[in-house]
């Protein structure tokens, strides 16, 4: 495995000075965030990403996010458009040395909580879901003034609302088709380019607001793949989103997703499920309901060699940030995946 790391870019308070030095790190995972979402993306951006990255001694090899447009996700007139874009920075990414594309297929809203800042019997901080605080939350109501944190800032509340509503008829099926289009269209570009596409499940894996949401389960994981049914039309194995839902099986979805090649990237990250919806913890397993030692001995056992992240950490030892994505606990995080992955090899020798 890959030992990787997101950093949001300059702006980011975790620098790459302090990631490098966490170790076995081995790539960064970032994106370029100066256009907006459906656009190409600068080269100059691309080369200066890439340049800060290795000065420091890593290298950038996979990409998180390419966003998709949300007209690619309605299916209207415009896609092409977008399409056509994504496929140039496919392509643009490609020619930095990047090997894998993280990507998500959420309508609106990518992953959704309900508090961010929940204090843990710890003192640490955490990201929560407490699905009752979701159904108090219309977002096709533009004077509620309530709203998550999460939800994309660009999106004034008015645009919130036009977007949503334009999902209001709009089956799974029908979103199933709009993927399968978009596959179809980016992945031959993506075996062309010796780049794997690492789609992201939905997280939560349930609708939310009535939207429709499809990579939530085996079943359609199994779904997605075979729409075009080549290696670099793979998944990121995200174990929180997946885990959050107590009828997924992280651990054997592990195994048989690895043993097919498909797996190209994972996040590795522990949750609480609860009765009313989950909270992020730390990664250790006996701190949540997942089983972190058997997901990374699947992996393991079934020949994944692709790239790893720890995913969202808690707050700890006073830090500030953007919520999930300080270094302490993540830093904890990837010491543990680290350790594990070492157990794991040396018990197989
Ligand atoms: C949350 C992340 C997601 C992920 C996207 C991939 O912290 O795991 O935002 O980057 O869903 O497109």
């Amino acid at each position: 495995m890959k030992l990787s790391f997101r950093w949001y870019g300059e702006d980011d308070k975790v620098t790459l000075k302090n990631i490098r030095q966490i170790p076995g790190m081995h790539t960064i995972v970032s994106a370029v965030y100066d256009v907006p979402v459906g656009e190409v993306w600068s080269r100059e951006s691309i080369a200066a990403l890439k340049s800060a990255i290795t000065q420091m001694g890593m290298h950038f090899e996979v990409v998180e996010s390419i966003p998709v447009h949300e007209d690619i996700k309605l299916g209207k007139e415009r896609r092409d458009y977008y399409i056509n874009n994504y496929c140039e920075n496919i392509r643009r990414v490609a020619e930095a040395g990047v090997k894998c594309i993280c990507y998500n297929f959420m309508p609106v809203f990518d992953w959704t909580r309900t508090q961010l800042d929940h204090v843990l019997p710890d003192g640490s901080t955490t990201l929560v879901y407490y699905q009752e605080q979701v159904d108090e939350v219309n977002p096709l109501e533009s004077d509620s003034d309530l709203t998550l944190p999460g939800w994309d800032a660009s999106y004034s509340r008015e645009e919130l609302k036009d977007i949503v509503a334009q999902y209001q008829n709009m089956t799974e099926e029908k979103l199933w088709d709009n993927l399968q289009y978009f596959l179809e269209r980016i992945i031959p570009v993506s075996v062309e380019c010796g780049v794997n596409m690492a789609i992201h499940e939905d997280d939560p894996c349930w609708s939310i607001f009535g939207l429709p949401r499809i990579i939530t389960s085996e079943q359609n994981l199994d779904r997605f793949l075979k729409l075009v049914d080549v290696p670099n039309n793979g998944i990121t194995l995200c174990t929180g989103s997946l885990g959050c839902s107590g009828h997924n099986d992280v651990v054997k979805m592990a195994a048989k997703y690895a043993a097919m090649g498909r797996i190209h990237f994972v996040h590795m990250r522990n949750v609480a499920v609860l009765p009313n919806g989950f909270e992020e913890r730390s990664h250790l397993s006996s701190c949540g309901t997942l089983d972190m030692y058997a997901i990374m001995k699947a992996l393991y056992d079934n020949g994944f060699d692709g790239y790893i992240r720890p995913d969202h950490g808690r707050m700890i030892w006073g830090e500030t940030g953007r919520p999930g994505y300080g270094l302490y606990d993540r830093a904890l995080g990837a010491t543990y995946l680290n350790g594990l992955w070492e157990a794991i090899e040396k018990g197989d020798k």
